[in-house]
């Protein structure tokens, strides 16, 4: 069975125009760096500018589900890479806070409409986090091609820099302000 990066295939990605947002947990930074690298040179691979990279960091992977809140009501971004590594240890932290992290990184995706990925680790061993983000199956990579998919999904589906409106999935028309206005009168 495909695993790791051979999980899933992409489709050609353009993220030209797409604006990403990386936010980094310090903890066992040696290995979420090795991640963030995974991420960049995905992103570099579809075209994505270096100045649409925001990158910032938080302590551990608890204080990813907020910061990522912070960044996607920024309006700055089209999508977020929270990036974290939990390590099974002889406490309870790791059960503790590994469902709750991931809820919360899924909820403040569906609570903004701005895609949040899912790069956090969790593993049993150090050994384990290591073979994830290292070589050709660092996790970083295919997390960086699904952010850049899920932009263009979003732009798709409800427009971007104010030039388009909802029209469900697939290809948004452009519209002019006037139009737009009309339609949000319209269906108020
Ligand atoms: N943060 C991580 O990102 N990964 C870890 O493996 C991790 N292990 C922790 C283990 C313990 C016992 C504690 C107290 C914290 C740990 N943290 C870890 C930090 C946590 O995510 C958070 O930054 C701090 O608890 C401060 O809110």
């Amino acid at each position: 069975m495909a695993a790791g990066n051979d999980a899933i295939d992409f489709p050609e990605l353009d993220g030209k125009e797409v604006r990403v947002g990386i936010i980094k947990a310090r903890w066992h930074e040696d290995i979420t760096d090795d991640l963030v690298a995974g991420v960049k040179s995905a992103l570099a691979e579809c075209g994505v500018e270096a100045e649409n990279i925001v990158e910032s960091e938080v302590p551990g992977s608890f204080e990813l589900p907020l910061a990522t809140r912070f960044l996607a009501l920024s309006g700055t971004v089209d999508v977020i890479i929270p990036i974290g590594l939990l390590i099974k240890g002889d406490t309870y932290h790791f059960e503790v806070i590994a469902d709750t992290v991931t809820r919360g990184l899924m909820d403040v995706g569906l609570s903004t409409g701005i895609p949040v990925i899912f790069g956090v680790l969790t593993v049993n061993t150090e050994e384990q986090a290591k073979y994830r983000a290292t070589g050709s199956n660092n996790h970083g990579v295919q997390w960086g091609k699904a952010a850049v998919e899920m932009a263009l999904l979003r732009a798709s589906a409800v427009g971007q820099k104010g030039r388009k409106f909802f029209l469900g999935f697939g290809a948004a028309e452009e519209v002019g302000s006037k139009d737009r206005k009309s339609t949000r009168l319209n269906s108020s």
